[in-house]
């Protein structure tokens, strides 16, 4: 396969004035017919005229109505065009009811859908398939359905046929066309401007009741992004489709967004506290890209941080703003720390604005998403709250309708704010997580504060330079009061010091409030000091991360020495997790220990090599002493939580997720009373599945997890849960026969994402079961992986990131996993997307 290089960026010798597509539905055998008004870019370089096709059936070419016979090419076709403006026109045949790849135009439930990003449109018809090539669409759909969908605002509708005009122009990834028998959940959005828009979230019949809380989420996010960014709705209509048979969350198509269904749907029967959160942000995510995005689009793929860095910020400050910024960003953090930095420190590693791909589905990755986000928090955060509006209302008003790099982006700010942004662009190139040490000295009350910095080496970069980094400094004197409130410093260098002058006694640094920047902190500091932190720190992010660091610390010791936990942890978490003034969805975020992963991945950083299963013990280990530890308190934990009534909101929600915290704790000495009371009156899926996993994870909850299957079966969204519970609560030695007694299951199919997910992503996430010295896991899921491989390559690629840590581990499981990789590879016909993903693992 072909590596596509950022430096070899040309534009396209061709602008499109218009494209005309007409669709004759069919399941085995779809007509899409083109016709586009092309005309020759004056000062091109390139003259080729070369338009993207694959897995497409031509039958027949016209150019200013003549017929042609077009050379065909790897990837698509070539013609010979005038060098003045002309219209193109092809019939095509594809065959959507065979399309298991879900990229393109594909069925599920009988529902025509279609996903373009990044690649897919040229599975369509013959087009060029570039971000840069932007056009205005009219789309004619012909079908015996009743509900026929494409962008922009509607224009006819009869008997059989839809069609609609998006005058919008618009790269073709972003195109999108879904027909079936849908259901809507109507709704309605003034703009700030008086714009009337109709909203509809377009569902199967049955799911009509669960589309209230994903509406109100949409308006929300539409007066949001008017407040906050000045950003207003530019269509007469904004629809939402839910999609079973999707392979991610969700696609922001101009006017007509596709979700997976597990991303909209929602009620307090089948969602929990954690959908609804991630529904929220998902819709709201989707909808920021109509200007993050759509409106302003990228230039080529490479700059795909530019929207999805950007939007992922957007959905995050709208969340917090939703919810809680200081829970949010603790929740981000963990995030970060479990995808990205996972990501940052194996072989997949690559900048947030790669150079280099072989299939740019792989590339949309927790750096691309999540670390870009990181660059606008620290690029806000260094600019300050003014600036950074003003940098944003440049770039909405400088390029709105073009599609963009990174340069256009920063020079934005550099132009609104006058600060030279060269020595902060590396963070877009420069790949891994930099290591920032820490050392302090106290002197004639001025405080030193000495930083150094480096960033191990990623694959392609062997050197690295310092970053710019952004730490955000407060102080807290001896009586706990702060002395000095938040202040950035700036480090541009490898080693460099920051003072604090004419202190009166010495005061506590709070390092890295708020997670200023995406580096890992390695501070010499002891558990008292710790513990004075947490108990003083008025920056929540450096509060809930001193007893984290506290619990990893008490962790590791166990593994390594078999040390007892410290009194300073117990003692420290008791007092947070019964300090009433806190909120409790903070105090439950600092119950909950370190995952295995992330032991796994420290115990790897200081030279040892982790031993999954000792890592297990140790932190079953633990729960059971702070089970013990709490038992005075967690009575009272337990009763006094109780949400009442529920509600979807932080409240609601963070009482719940103590509370089912604390009954986590209590099912290990209780034999599952409260869990299996709490089971039985549930009124709404949080509780019931929050008590089916403490009852689980204390090795009961079979009658449970019999009766809830029983009660959903036909609930495929409920159901995923109930596939995954089982694998993730398996004990190590049994994951993999769970998992592989879950995928002979009769309602198992690799055809769903979700499904497949449910087993195979938990089986994944399992550390110890995953890793257990067996190798059976491993075995399992380079089975699947092999033939899920044949049927949807995308979602294989994805799920072979499981294998991303394998040379943290012992020489044994690096043996057995080489092996399967190997296997993998050798697949006859293997796709491009997992070829390249099982190769860079490997190397
Ligand atoms: N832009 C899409 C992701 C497309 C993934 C293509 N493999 C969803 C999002 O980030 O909003
Ligand atoms: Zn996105």
């Amino acid at each position: 396969p072909q590596t596509i290089h950022l430096k070899d960026y040309t534009p396209f010798g061709y602008e499109i004035e218009s494209v005309h597509l007409t669709f004759r539905l069919a399941p085995g055998a779809t007509r899409v017919i083109s016709k586009i008004a092309f005309a020759p870019t004056p000062a091109a370089a390139d003259k080729r005229f070369f338009l993207h096709g694959e897995e497409l059936k031509l039958l027949s070419a016209k150019i200013d109505g003549a017929e042609i016979t077009p050379r065909m090419v790897e990837g698509g076709l070539e013609a010979d065009v005038p060098d003045v403006p002309f219209t193109w026109e092809a019939e095509v045949e594809i065959a959507p009811e065979s399309n298991t790849a879900l990229e393109g135009l594909y069925m599920s439930n009988g529902m025509y859908c279609t996903q373009c990003e990044a690649e897919g449109f040229r599975k369509i018809t013959f087009y060029p398939d570039r971000p840069d090539v932007m056009a205005v669409f009219t789309v004619r759909i012909e079908g015996d359905l009743p509900v026929l969908l494409s962008n922009g605002n509607p224009v006819t509708k009869g008997d059989g046929f839809a069609e609609w005009h998006d005058p919008w122009p618009k790269p073709s990834y972003l195109f999108a066309l879904v027909a079936g028998e849908l259901i809507n959940h109507p709704g309605f959005f003034t703009t700030k401007s008086g714009r009337e828009v109709e909203l509809n979230i377009w569902v199967r019949p049955g799911d009509e009741g669960k589309c209230a809380f994903g509406m109100q989420a949409l308006k929300d996010s539409m007066k949001w992004d008017e407040d906050t960014y000045g950003r207003e709705y530019d269509l007469d209509i904004f629809n939402i489709v839910a999609v079973d048979d999707f392979n991610m969350g969700a696609m922001e198509n101009k006017g007509l967004n596709i979700f997976n269904s597990s991303c909209v749907l929602a009620s307090k029967e089948t969602s929990t506290d954690a959908n609804f959160e991630r529904i929220e942000g998902i819709i709201a995510h989707e909808y920021f890209h109509n200007w993050t995005g759509n409106r302003i689009t990228c230039r080529d793929w490479f700059q795909l941080c530019l929207k999805e860095g950007l939007t992922v910020y957007r959905d995050q400050m709208f969340s917090g703003d939703m919810r809680s910024h200081a829970v949010k960003r603790i929740e981000e953090v963990l995030t970060l720390r479990a995808r990205q930095f996972r990501e940052d420190n194996g072989p997949l590693a690559h900048p947030v604005r790669p150079e280099s791909f072989v299939e740019i589905n792989n590339f949309y990755t927790a750096t691309v998403y999540e670390k870009g986000a990181e660059i606008i928090g620290m690029l806000r955060r260094l600019v300050g709250d003014e600036d950074y509006k003003k940098g944003c209302e440049l770039y909405f008003a400088r390029h709105d309708g073009q599609a963009v790099t990174i340069e256009d982006w920063l020079k934005a700010f550099e132009d609104a704010t006058g600060r030279d942004l060269a020595h902060f662009k590396q963070w877009y190139s420069q790949a891994g997580t930099p290591r920032l040490k820490m050392s302090e000295t106290w002197e004639d009350g001025t405080l030193t504060l000495s930083f150094s910095q480096s960033t191990p080496p990623t694959p392609g970069q062997s050197e690295k330079k310092p970053q710019l980094i952004p730490i955000a400094v407060g102080l807290i004197g001896p009586n706990g009061d702060e002395v000095v409130p938040t202040t950035v410093l700036e480090m541009t260098e490898a080693e460099q010091s920051f003072t604090f002058e004419g202190l009166g006694a010495r005061p506590v640094a709070s390092v890295l409030r708020d997670f200023s920047a995406p580096v890992i902190l390695e501070r010499e500091i002891d558990a008292k000091t710790r513990a004075f932190l947490l108990a003083h720190d008025t920056d929540p992010f450096q509060k809930w991360e001193m007893g984290r660091t506290l619990a990893k610390d008490t962790l590791l010791a166990m593994i390594v020495k078999g040390t007892d936990p410290s009194h300073a942890y117990l003692d420290a978490i008791k007092s947070v997790v019964t300090d009433e003034s806190l909120d409790p969805a903070f105090r439950a975020l600092s119950l909950g220990l370190p995952s295995q992963d992330d032991l796994a991945q420290s115990l790897h950083d200081a030279g040892i090599i982790p031993n999954p299963q000792k890592i297990y013990e140790a932190r079953e280990s633990l729960r059971h002493i702070l089970s013990d530890h709490l038992r005075e308190v967690i009575p009272a934990l337990y009763a006094e939580n109780d949400a009442g009534a529920f509600t979807p909101d932080a409240e609601g929600s963070g009482k719940r997720s103590l509370r089912l915290a604390i009954l986590a704790l209590l099912s290990l000495r209780d034999e599952g009373v409260t869990a299996r009371a709490l089971y039985k009156r549930a009124d709404n899926m949080t509780e019931q599945a929050g008590a089916l996993q403490a009852l689980l994870a204390a090795g009961h909850g079979k009658e449970e997890l019999a009766a809830f299957a029983e009660r959903w079966k036909d609930d495929r969204l409920v159901m995923d849960k109930w596939f995954m519970m089982q694998v993730a609560a398996a004990a190590p030695d049994r994951a993999a026969t769970v998992a592989k007694s879950l995928s002979e299951h009769a309602d198992f199919t690799m055809k769903n994402p979700n499904r497949f997910r449910a087993v195979f992503g938990a089986l994944a996430g399992n550390h110890a079961g995953f890793h257990h010295e067996s190798g059976a896991a491993y075995r399992l899921l380079a089975d699947q992986l092999i033939t899920l491989d044949a049927l949807n390559p995308q979602t294989t690629a994805r799920m072979s990131g499981a294998f991303e840590t394998w040379k943290r581990y012992d020489a044994d499981r690096q043996q057995l996993i080489r092996a399967e990789l190997e296997r993998i590879l050798a697949t006859p016909g293997l796709s491009r997307d997992t070829t390249e993903m099982v190769t860079r693992i490997l190397s």
